[in-house]
């Protein structure tokens, strides 16, 4: 599998596992799950190059480890990141002091006003440290980068979530617990 051709199925991946699992003609379960074996019956249907040996080597290859199998390797889903309404069923757990996220600068003066809200996915996206915080925010345009106060966040009531990718979620972040960097 080129680098080209794994890209293509990764987006591909994303696309379906996240937001639009009708494109290929799929349902997801509740928790985001679908059958490896129906996935790969469906792409076939539609003329997409995907392979068990290819879903496993991009699985895990993935440099953000984005998809994950299930524990009998029958079902696979994404692990952060969906639009459609998914139960992921992660366990509240306490964060780190501090949080980050990265936006563009065309979005700062909202976020300042309005906070963080989850917008089209099903949940606020937040990274452990600012490097990657500034690449999530530069996919967007000229990226800035928040500082959120988890800590103080969550001892005021706020649960945290952590993807089984590393990911944090939560629902919301209200203005007054951000800090432009
Ligand atoms: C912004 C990628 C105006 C928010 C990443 C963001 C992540 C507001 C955009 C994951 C706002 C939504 C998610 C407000 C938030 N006013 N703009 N009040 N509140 N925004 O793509 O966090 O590569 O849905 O700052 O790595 O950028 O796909 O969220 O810029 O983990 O695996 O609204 O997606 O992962 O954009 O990215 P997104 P995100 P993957």
């Amino acid at each position: 599998l080129s680098e080209k051709e794994t890209t293509r199925l990764s987006k591909l991946l994303s696309l379906v596992l996240r937001h639009n699992p009708g494109y290929l003609g799929l349902m997801l379960d509740a928790q985001g799950w679908v059958e490896v074996d129906m996935l790969l019956a469906q792409a076939k249907a539609h003329q997409v190059p995907l392979t068990r040996e290819n879903l496993q080597y991009i699985v895990e290859t993935n440099a953000k480890q984005r998809f994950r199998f299930s524990e009998d390797q029958q079902r696979i889903r994404a692990s952060q990141g969906h639009s459609v309404e998914v139960a992921l069923g992660y366990a509240p757990v306490p964060p780190p002091d501090v949080l980050y996220h990265g936006t563009a600068t065309r979005f700062q003066a909202s976020i300042q006003q309005q906070g963080l809200q989850k917008m089209s996915r099903q949940h606020v996206h937040l990274s452990a440290d600012v490097a990657t915080a500034r690449q999530v925010g530069s996919r967007h345009g000229q990226p800035v980068v928040f500082a959120i106060e988890a800590g103080r966040m969550h001892a005021d009531g706020y649960a945290f979530y952590q993807a089984d990718n590393g990911v944090w979620l939560t629902e919301e972040v209200p203005a007054k617990y951000l800090q432009l960097l």
